[in-house]
């Protein structure tokens, strides 16, 4: 298509760039880390939403050069932040059936040498399922680095106890389509709560993704959830937006 075209120049034009979303501690309201998520600045159509291109630069392949680059762009930014937290990046279901992956993680980790503890991975249950057994090697290998592996989107596939029960994941991020109502919802609000029962019996730190309002954070709050991430801390922004949490200048 014209938009995949318009993409792989695009990668090379420079018209892609990374937004940091930062994620907060309940207790604290600190900033505990970031998570990166793409834009494209797109020279006719302006702002092009990862939502519409992310699909396309999937079924394309494009996604491999694409997730390449971001994870090469996350780790070299983070490796220059004077507070040492840690960047989350988001890993496509294409990039994580390639058995070299791993390989690649580790390569860009030396060049860039920003610490393996600093890198979370997010993947998700479509990203798994197709080959779980090609995905476990690829998932061990990366843990034995000493990097982290978040399950994104918690809540949203068709399986995701049986992918608990299969994957070693070190944090779990409920999507927000149970975190937005919360306070008000008792179903979202049940499946928040059974959520954070389950994890923390599995001993798995919990993420709540979406959070927008105060009433939902002292819901996560009081219900056990450690961390959450969303419009109510900080919404996703450019590099220098952040220039000033990542220094210690604030
Ligand atoms: O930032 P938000 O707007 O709108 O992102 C939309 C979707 O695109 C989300 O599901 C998010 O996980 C995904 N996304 C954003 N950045 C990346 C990326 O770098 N790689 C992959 N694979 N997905 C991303
Ligand atoms: O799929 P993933 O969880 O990686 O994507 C995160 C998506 O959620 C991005 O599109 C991001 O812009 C969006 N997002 C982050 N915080 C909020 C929020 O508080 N409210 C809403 N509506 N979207 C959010
Ligand atoms: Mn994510
Ligand atoms: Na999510």
């Amino acid at each position: 298509s014209a938009l995949a075209m318009d993409m792989r120049h695009g990668i090379g034009a420079g018209e892609f760039e990374l937004y940091f979303q930062q994620q907060n501690d309940t207790q604290t309201g600190r900033t505990t880390g970031f998570e990166v998520l793409l834009r494209w600045n797109h020279p006719t159509r302006g702002l092009v939403s990862p939502a519409e291109f992310i699909p396309i630069a999937e079924k394309t392949g494009l996604i491999r050069e694409l997730g390449d680059w971001v994870l090469r762009e996350s780790c070299r930014e983070a490796a220059t932040w004077r507070v040492p937290l840690p960047v989350a990046v988001n890993v496509a279901p294409l990039q994580l059936g390639d058995q070299d992956f791993p390989k690649r993680v580790l390569a860009v980790l030396v060049e860039t040498g920003l610490p393996a503890s600093r890198l979370e991975l997010e993947i998700t249950e479509t990203g798994i399922i197709a080959d779980q057994q090609g995905a476990l090697k690829v998932i061990r290998e990366l843990k034995s680095y000493g990097l982290r592996i978040a399950m994104d989107d918690y809540g949203t596939g068709y399986s995701s106890l049986s992918m608990l029960q299969l994957f070693p994941f070190d944090k779990i991020k409920i999507d927000r389509g149970f975190v937005s109502g919360v306070s008000t919802n008792r179903h979202s609000a049940a499946i928040v709560r059974s959520t954070l029962i389950l994890a923390s019996s599995l001993d798995i730190p919990v993420l709540a993704e979406g959070v927008e309002v105060e009433a939902e954070l002292d819901f996560l709050r009081l219900a056990g959830c450690a961390q959450v991430q969303g419009y109510y801390y900080g919404r996703p922004m450019p590099r220098a937006a952040i220039e000033d949490k990542v220094n210690g200048a604030a």
